[in-house]
């Protein structure tokens, strides 16, 4: 982080910390007007934040100092930022609307191969949907099954979930990703093999959860069918990986790519998207891609300090360093959304949980936070008192719609009346004198009165639609690359995801090998050798 550029911001904080959210709203009447900015689809009201102009102007200035305009430039034209692997990272590129766009890696133009994939990915979603493309019997596809984990999982996990509200009903999508063969097997009771398309999702086609999952889901269709030919109508494969999609067994016809420039957590726009894609259809999708497409040329283009991911990146990094905070929490008021909160905890977690800095040396300041969250209201019933009154500063961000797609009585004036009444209470609080006022006894005051000054944003959007969703999904991106940019961190590796996987293998040997080596700690070889016996190994 730039020291001297960072200096400026504390200063700025040291000057205004004593004044609360609720002061800086007295001391000026224009405050609410003035910190809200709109970009596609989204109104961001952030002024219930402990920020002044002052701080706000030093951290913009942080901004410029650590060259954000340069390296955002640097992302969007296909420079290999991802320094630790040497690649481009070119989400940006999958969802980029524009026909005569032109980006380039290493001298080729990416565009045409995103196109054709897109083009491959509607061709074939329209089969499924329509019931061109059948099961091996002849039966029409009911159940669309997505076997990935990680990036190759809750990216569309999250989307279908959202947009349920234009996904075609008749069929049924379920995503398996964790290893535990409880997740296979409860999926498959709800499944018939001959009404059933998997779609195996592994950028690698070599993560052992997944391929796992793959291989048991393809011995249960073949034992279900009675015929090894079956493999070929009900499996499909996602991956940059075309010889083991062919030693699978899936036909590389039936194989949908992409490119080592798409990571895992941002690859949603990518073939990665296909069963939401099937549940959507090809239109919705692209519209999708069009949200993206709209706060990616938002990020690109604004004004720093108009900037909606970069808002949120600075407040951001307003709370980890300038106030210490450890997590922030994301608020959907939105029961589609529910997934939001742990897809967006990949993606900033994943990207930004590092400690040493582009240069290799540790860095001194905190980096990512922790990101958490469920639904409004549900939240308000269980983790919001920790908000409200506890030790711990939490920023949240609210988000919600102002039209609901399931119109029943008052509920959504009611969830929206929460949606409201939160930010107001969590800035402005409760003071002794209005518990006093409402006839508090005196020995509950302390209790129940509320400090306020606990910053939120509000993000609100007219409805929750696919491009709505994809601006949003582009918002977070670009407010975690903002950061890491800031922070001088390499957000787009992930070598404790590898370090996982490899781990995981050399204890499996022990976990099942005749005479186990146990080299271990004493502590994981002690375990090892309890499970051991207690499976009579
Ligand atoms: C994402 C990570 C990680 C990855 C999974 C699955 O950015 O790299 O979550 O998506 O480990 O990897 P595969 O797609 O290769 O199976």
């Amino acid at each position: 982080m730039k020291q001297e550029a960072w200096k400026k911001v504390e200063d700025a904080i040291a000057a205004s910390k004593e004044t609360t959210i609720k002061q800086l709203f007295e001391a000026d009447p224009e405050r609410a007007a003035k910190y809200t900015a709109s970009a596609a689809g989204w109104t961001l009201d952030y002024s219930k934040n402990r920020f002044d102009a002052n701080v706000m102007k030093a951290l913009v200035k942080l901004a410029e100092a650590s060259n954000l305009k340069a390296e955002i430039e640097r992302m969007f034209t296909g420079e290999k930022i991802n320094g630790t692997e040497n690649r481009a990272v070119l989400h940006t590129a999958l969802r980029n609307c524009d026909p005569d766009a032109k980006v380039f890696v290493d001298g080729k133009d990416v565009m045409p191969d995103v196109h054709n994939v897109l083009d491959k990915m509607g061709e074939f979603a329209q089969k499924v949907r329509t019931g061109e493309h059948r099961g091996f019997t002849g039966k029409r596809i009911k159940y669309v099954v997505n076997i990935g984990i990680g990036g190759s999982d809750l990216g569309p996990a999250m989307a279908t979930l959202a947009l349920a509200p234009f996904s075609k009903r008749s069929i049924r999508n379920f995503f398996v990703s964790n290893v535990d063969s409880t997740h296979l097997a409860e999926t498959i009771r709800e499944i018939k093999a001959d009404q059933t398309l998997f779609i195996v999702a592994s950028k690698t086609f070599t993560t052992q959860e997944t391929m796992t999952n793959a291989q048991s889901a393809r011995a249960w269709l073949v034992d279900q069918l009675k015929d090894e030919k079956a493999v070929a109508s009900h499996f499909v494969a996602v991956s940059t990986n075309a010889e083991e999609v062919k030693k699978f067994g899936i036909n590389t016809d039936n194989m949908f790519g992409f490119w080592d420039w798409v990571g895992g957590r941002y690859s949603l726009p990518s073939a990665i998207g296909l069963s939401l894609m099937i549940a959507i259809g090809p239109a919705n999708f692209r519209m999708l891609l069009r949200g993206y497409w709209k706060m990616d040329k938002h990020f690109r283009t604004a004004k720093l300090d108009r900037n909606l991911p970069v808002i949120l990146a600075l407040l951001g990094i307003l709370y980890v360093n300038g106030y210490h905070a450890e997590s922030y929490a994301v608020l959907p008021y939105d029961q589609y959304l529910c997934r939001l909160p742990a897809y967006l905890q990949q993606m900033d977690m994943e990207s930004n949980g590092k400690s040493v800095a582009k240069d290799g040396t540790p860095v001194s300041y905190a980096t990512g936070p922790i990101e958490w969250g469920e639904p409004g209201t549900n939240g308000q019933h269980s983790f919001y008192q920790l908000i409200h009154q506890g030790t711990h500063l939490i920023p949240c961000d609210f988000i919600g719609f102002c039209k609901t797609h399931n119109p029943i009585g008052d509920h959504h004036d009611k969830l929206m009346a929460n949606f409201f009444a939160q930010t107001e209470a969590l800035a402005f609080g409760k003071t002794a004198d209005q518990c006093r006022a409402d006839g508090d006894p005196e020995h509950l005051v302390p209790f129940k009165t509320f400090a306020g000054n606990r910053p939120t944003n509000t993000l609100l959007a007219n409805e929750l639609t696919p491009e709505t969703l994809g601006s949003l999904i582009a918002l977070y991106e670009h407010k975690i690359f903002t950061q890491g940019v800031i922070w001088n961190i390499y957000s787009f590796d992930q070598w404790g995801v590898q370090l996982g996987k490899v781990l995981a293998k050399n204890v499996l040997k022990d976990i099942t090998a005749e005479t186990p080596s146990l080299k271990h700690d004493a502590s994981t070889n002690a375990l090892i050798a309890h499970y051991r016996k207690v499976l009579g190994r």
